[in-house]
């Protein structure tokens, strides 16, 4: 029997990730686009799975755009991916980082509540929630304390995630996941922010790279990996959270040299330090144990930090090249 599926944020990252994932399991696969006058579909593109997958307009914010969308796509897997994804905008847009991040999850849960009470819920939790780090590597006993407004809102979405479990039975699991990039990552985030200048450098179309806190450290994987951990809560009898990670942590310092060292330049040489970039609390170091969803998942990272920066660099070094 064909299983359905419902992603809210296909059109982002990890959603065009796991619809591939789940088209190639043979699921039929729904998603929650809203309109937008620029183009948001060129991730779904370039993992061709555009003409595989069926688009439904709607607003996590709209909880009856959400109640069409179960009814339509008949889901027994929800994957709630959509958010205000990038940390300084949630300083800038605080409320607005809050009803989509925060209260878009409990829409969700809230719409499954009312159309299908058995449908499996994955919620996007995220280790910016562990944001001034209690304890040097983090788990899932690991106390939080976030320390931005999306920290806060994705806070909110986690324990209504618990609550929704525990108060009604459902099936609703959260991944803590650590950082995660691929070449579909957004432009805005540092991975693909220096992937990209690495190759606007290289072919002589930029001639620096700015920069903030370069001594930040983040624990990196491959967002390929990372939806196949996804995929595996759900399938769990019991649902549950799970930290997702490598185990490793690096600087963005180091990032950078993986980068431009790829294609023969030594960072030192164009990475300069601009203020603007500095974030008014940061997250300075994360660093996650993966042993739980190793034990319970059989899960683990594949691709290694330098493989998937040199492929982000290559990726980038073709479109650039590309661009008239
Ligand atoms: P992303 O590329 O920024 O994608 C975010 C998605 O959310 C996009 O599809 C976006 O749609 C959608 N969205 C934004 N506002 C919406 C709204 N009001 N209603 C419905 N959809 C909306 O993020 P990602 O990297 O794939 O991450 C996926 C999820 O995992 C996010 O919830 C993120 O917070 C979380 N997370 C990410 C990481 C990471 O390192 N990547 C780590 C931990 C947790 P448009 O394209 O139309 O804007
Ligand atoms: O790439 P970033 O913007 O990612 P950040 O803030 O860690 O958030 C990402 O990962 C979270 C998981 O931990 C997700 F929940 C979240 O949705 C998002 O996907 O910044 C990484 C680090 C930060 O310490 C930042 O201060 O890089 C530092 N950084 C230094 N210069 C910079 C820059 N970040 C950006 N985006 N741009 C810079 O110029």
């Amino acid at each position: 029997m064909t299983k359905n599926a419902l992603i809210t944020g296909i059109t982002g990252q990890d959603g065009a990730y796991i619809a591939r994932l789940l088209l190639d399991k043979g699921y039929e696969v729904f998603g929650l686009h809203a309109r937008r006058a620029s183009d948001t579909l060129w991730r779904l593109r370039e993992l061709d799975v555009l003409d595989r997958v069926e688009l439904i307009e709607g607003d996590l914010t709209d909880l009856s755009s959400m109640i069409r969308a179960m009814n339509k796509s008949q889901a027994t897997e929800v994957y709630n991916l959509g958010a205000q994804s990038f940390v300084a905008t949630s300083w800038e847009q605080p409320i607005l980082t809050g009803y989509v991040t925060g209260l878009g999850a409990l829409n969700m849960m809230e719409a499954i509540r009312l159309t299908n009470q058995k449908a499996r819920f994955y919620q996007a939790s995220t280790s910016e929630m562990f944001g001034k780090i209690q304890e040097s590597m983090q788990s899932e006993a690991t106390p939080f304390y976030p320390r931005s407004p999306y920290g806060v809102a994705k806070l909110y979405a986690h324990w209504m995630t618990v609550n929704y479990r525990e108060s009604f039975d459902m099936h609703c699991s959260s991944g803590i996941l650590f950082n995660h990039e691929s070449p579909l990552r957004g432009i805005e985030f540092v991975t693909r922010k220096v992937t990209d200048a690495v190759a606007r450098i290289k072919q002589g179309k930029q001639k620096e790279l700015r920069l903030g806190n370069i001594d930040a450290k983040r624990d990196w994987g491959h967002a390929a990996d990372y939806v196949e951990a996804m995929w595996l809560m759900l399938q769990q009898d019991v649902p549950d959270d799970y930290v997702v990670a490598t185990g490793r942590t690096t600087t963005v310092r180091d990032m950078c040299k993986i980068a431009f060292s790829h294609v023969g330049l030594n960072y030192e040489d164009f990475v300069v330090i601009d203020p603007k970039f500095y974030r008014p609390a940061e997250v300075e170091v994360l660093l996650g144990n993966p042993a739980k969803a190793k034990a319970k998942l059989g899960w683990e990272a594949k691709i290694s930090l330098e493989e998937m920066i040199t492929t982000m660099v290559n990726a980038d070094m073709k479109r650039v090249a590309r661009e008239v």
